[in-house]
């Protein structure tokens, strides 16, 4: 028999998961788990690349431990952090963190040559100040000019393993850099960062096999015999192949440190009005795109848990939530502001403070005003969504960790009106795991794939209660004016 690993890493966290199947059923079980998050130095935020990439050796050390000889194994993390490679292939400098600031000062220039009515034109993505145009604008030119080679985190973390250089698809497009129409880089983007097309290695498929991990490498660590299978490497491509879905309305709310919302499509959807409203057209696997929207998502209450010194647990913190009456303070959680802040619970009770609402004060509190903000800001894109695409979702699946979180789920059904059905948590890891069976021929496509999570894992349904209607109804008229402020 032969396992699937998935290695899946997060902002906060990596993790290796084994997937098996067993009488017609996916089952997961974690091999290895670690902490991730970016540091601080000299004024900068860097990841820590060395620590992931011992990381996911030590879980593929684990694994062997666990009994397994021989596997498929595919990787994905989050997007647009890249890291330069010289002649020698070797890394170039630190691997900059997307919150970091320096990107602000580069979007000016940027759009003082291409408006960003021509980027979205040309790339269908949402504008993000850390988009990696603006940070590859920002970045080093001397560094710049001595790559030899510009990779993405997870092509990187490939390279490593297996010694190959290959940009991957899903990910390779949130660098808003993707030309839709040619579906390769753009020469006008490139020229603007004076960057030739060679030092991005060509785009590959998920799907695609890799070979197997250098054997040098597999000796010296004692590794299972691996072959690598190229995964949709952006976290979110993953997250939604992961989706259990049937039928065609549907939206996900892939809940992790970011909330990304949206629909599955098969061409993108690059109208003026989609600009306006920032949506991006992030490609996917199988020919698909993820039309959706980034909302700043549980990064807020992952920051004042620590401002709180992380003495309480997430469960606490929605058991705190709970008793707080609702709609109490809002904040607008995709203002900028709450993008990098020195103190988040600080940032938090500030906003609320220069729109004169009730100051948040305990963590409860300051964790109510979070989520209620969260399922409101669902419930105004969902609705965008359905303006945007015609379609109005009669499901909206939510997956990743946030799906644990019953308090939003219930809310967000509640104030929507959209059922949700939540879970599987893990169904990033899924993802990454369906492309290896996918591309190892032990399903057929996705479609089979989301039918086997269906089949395989539990999924709570929560449903519209239609309590509270004025009080909604109100509070989505306070929350569209701080939107509109
Ligand atoms: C989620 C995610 C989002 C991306 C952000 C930054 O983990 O990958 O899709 O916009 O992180 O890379």
């Amino acid at each position: 028999m032969r396992d699937y690993v998935a290695v899946d890493i997060g902002a906060s966290s990596g993790r290796l998961v084994r997937g098996e199947m067993q009488d017609g059923r996916l089952s997961l079980q974690e091999i290895h788990r670690f902490d991730n998050g970016f540091h601080e130095h000299d004024g900068h935020c860097y990841w820590d690349i060395d620590h992931l990439y011992r990381e996911i050796l030590r879980g593929l050390q684990q694994a062997r431990q666990l009994g397994i000889e021989r596997c498929t194994l595919g990787i994905d993390t989050w997007a647009v952090d890249y890291v330069l490679l010289d002649g020698k292939g070797e890394r170039i400098g630190e691997v900059y963190a997307y919150r970091d600031s320096r990107t602000l000062g580069a979007v000016p220039p940027v759009h003082a040559v291409h408006p960003f009515s021509r980027i979205y034109e040309k790339t269908g993505i949402q504008h993000l100040t850390f988009n990696t145009l603006y940070q590859l604008y920002a970045h080093d030119r001397m560094e710049l000019a001595e790559a030899q080679d510009i990779l993405l985190v997870p092509d990187y973390l490939y390279y490593l393993l297996s010694g190959r250089k290959m940009n991957e698809l899903t990910n390779a497009s949130t660098t808003a850099l993707l030309n839709l129409k040619t579906r390769d880089y753009d020469p006008d983007l490139l020229e603007l960062l004076g960057l030739p097309r060679s030092k991005f290695p060509s785009l590959t498929e998920p799907g695609t096999r890799l070979g197997a991990i250098k054997p040098e490498l597999a000796q010296a660590y004692d590794l299972p015999e691996c072959e690598l299978i190229v995964a949709a490497t952006h976290d979110t491509a993953s997250a939604v192949l992961g989706v259990p879905a049937s039928g065609a309305s549907w939206a996900y709310l892939s809940s992790g440190t970011w909330s990304l919302i949206g629909v599955e499509l098969q061409t993108p959807l690059a109208t003026k009005e989609a600009m306006e409203r920032n949506y991006t057209n992030e490609w996917g696997a199988y020919g698909t795109f993820r039309f959706l929207k980034n909302i700043m998502g549980m990064w807020l209450i992952q920051e004042v848990r620590k401002d709180y010194g992380k003495q309480h647990s997430y469960a606490e913190l929605v058991k705190l939530a709970e008793a707080v009456p609702p709609f109490r303070s809002l904040i607008d959680s995709n203002d900028d502001r709450f993008l990098n802040p020195a103190n988040m619970t600080e940032e938090i009770r500030r906003f609320c403070a220069a729109t004169d609402q009730l100051v948040p004060d305990t963590p409860g509190e300051v964790a109510r005003c979070i989520f209620d903000s969260l399922a409101l800001s669902y419930d105004v894109y969902l609705k965008e969504l359905e303006r945007l695409t015609g379609q109005k979702p009669e499901t909206l699946h939510i997956v990743g960790g946030g799906a644990n979180n019953a308090l939003l789920c219930q809310w967000t059904a509640d104030v929507s009106g959209i059922p949700v059905a939540a879970g599987p948590t893990e169904s990033t890891a899924l993802g990454n795991l369906l492309v290896q069976m996918i591309s190892s021929g032990a399903i057929r496509d996705i479609g089979e794939g989301r039918e086997l999570i269906r089949r395989s894992f539990p999924i709570q349904t929560y449903v519209p209660r239609g309590l509270n209607t004025g009080r909604i109804t109100e509070a989505r008229r306070r929350f569209a004016d701080l939107l509109a402020r």
